[in-house]
């Protein structure tokens, strides 16, 4: 059976009166009018009207809305409101029936939870509100590697099953490698930082996994992270070539996708730069403004940024965070060592990315490991590669799902990830 297409349907338009075409899509909608009908076809592009008539009517019983149709007609002018122009159908071919009732109401005519809509996400997808985030998505992925290939970063693929934690203990899923303990990787860390003795300028943008149990709409047990390496780069250098990838996908985006932004209901702004950098020590001064009194040294947790973020409801950067709350790889201030050279990237009260200057020094790290009651033996294997001139380094790891939320909007990182995996939900 031929089941080949002319044309998409944002290929046809009224111009093409009298041509003949075939294509194909589901049925959004079916409405018998006495001898003949009038469907509504979609496809991945668009929508389009054709009208049946004669014997192909009886090819529409029982028929339902969503199964699939190839359509063989010819364009003509048409009087609908909605359509300027329409094809009147000279065969119709069924390619697949879909069931009724389905699941869910993939026009969104009739609203879904969340819940629901992840239970049947593939159908979800021809949401076109659904879709147009996903279609947000690739282009926010191709506009991500497109500035970091501008910037000489070389795309990396780093393991996702290793041997030892790669960001310390806490939050590992473990999982049994042909009799050995093994780990799914919480980031690509210590492997990025090893490239850049050979390759200087890395990144990579993948699945990491998290054993959080956290119900709240910015975590996930598996995220991807768009994470950067960059050897003679310092905390500063690379916190441009965060501000600049931000700009980039939101420029981009705001520029190419016109009907996806209708779509989702939210017009993408470019943020103004640059962002604005304030230390955690203007943010503990600003706290106290709000009579919440901390310590030099305390977390900030999450009651403590939602009032920075009341105060700074954009994108900005929290620098120069202390050394005791910082991972053993990140690297003091030169003239402060309780200082590190750190930061955080922030929309409002959500944290987007961390990232810093590393150490470099193999002796330097061996004491912070310690200091952090973590045993130098299990990270033997990246410690050696330190030996073998590491150069001085920085980076980040950027949560594309969070930055996604942002983009279009919303709250809940589930309305960005086609199959979300958190503590209550491990299928579909
Ligand atoms: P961190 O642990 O802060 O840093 O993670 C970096 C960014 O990843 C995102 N993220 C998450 N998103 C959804 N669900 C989660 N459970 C989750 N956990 C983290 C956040 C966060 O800001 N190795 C360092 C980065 C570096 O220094 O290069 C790291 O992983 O947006």
């Amino acid at each position: 059976m031929d089941i080949s297409r002319t044309h998409l349907i944002e290929d046809l338009n009224s111009s093409m009166e009298g041509q003949d075409v075939v294509f194909g899509g589901w049925i959004v909608d079916l409405r018998k009018l006495g001898k003949m009908a009038f469907l509504t076809i979609r496809d991945v592009t668009g929508m389009c009207q054709v009208i049946v008539k004669g014997d192909s009517m009886n090819l529409l019983e029982g028929l339902n809305r969503q199964s699939v149709v190839r359509i063989t007609g010819k364009v003509q002018a048409s009087k609908a409101k909605d359509f300027d122009f329409e094809i009147a159908a000279s065969e119709i071919q069924i390619l697949a029936k879909a069931e009724y009732p389905l699941p869910i109401d993939p026009i969104g005519r009739l609203e879904s939870d969340i819940d629901n809509r992840l239970n049947s996400r593939a159908l979800d997808m021809r949401n076109q509100k659904t879709a147009s985030i996903f279609k947000l998505r690739h282009h926010v992925l191709s506009s991500i590697r497109e500035t970091l290939s501008k910037e000489k970063f070389i795309e990396i693929t780093t393991p996702k099953i290793i041997g030892s934690a790669s960001e310390g203990g806490a939050n590992l899923f473990g999982l049994d490698y042909f009799g050995n303990q093994a780990y799914l990787a919480q980031s690509p860390q210590l492997y990025k930082e090893q490239m850049t003795i050979g390759l200087e300028r890395v990144f990579e943008i993948s699945g990491f996994y998290r054993a959080e149990k956290s119900h709240t709409g910015r975590h996930l047990s598996e995220f991807t992270s768009v994470d950067i390496e960059a050897a003679f780069m310092d905390y500063t250098d690379v916190m441009n070539v965060l501000e600049k990838l931000i700009v980039d996908v939101f420029r981009k985006t705001s520029e190419k996708c016109k009907i996806e932004q209708e779509h989702i209901g939210n017009q993408i702004k470019v943020p103004d730069s640059p962002f604005e950098r304030i230390t955690y020590s203007q943010a503990l001064d600003e706290l106290k403004n709000d009579d919440i009194k901390l310590e030099f040294g305390d977390d900030l947790m999450d009651s403590h940024l939602r009032i920075l973020g009341d105060n700074h409801p954009e994108f900005y950067f929290l620098t120069d965070w202390p050394m005791k709350l910082k991972p053993f790889y990140i690297h003091e201030k030169d003239d402060d060592p309780t200082l590190s050279r750190s930061f955080d990237l922030q929309h409002g009260y959500l944290e987007l990315s961390s990232g810093g200057r590393r150490l470099h020094d193999p002796e330097q790290l061996k004491a912070r490991l310690k200091e952090q009651e973590l045993d130098p033996a299990n990270f033997s294997d990246h410690l050696e590669s330190f030996g073998w001139g590491m150069p001085p380094h920085s980076g980040w790891g950027l949560g594309l799902d969070r930055l996604m939320t942002v983009l279009i909007g919303i709250d809940n990182v589930r309305e960005v990830v086609l199959y979300p995996r958190d503590p209550d939900r491990l299928k579909p």
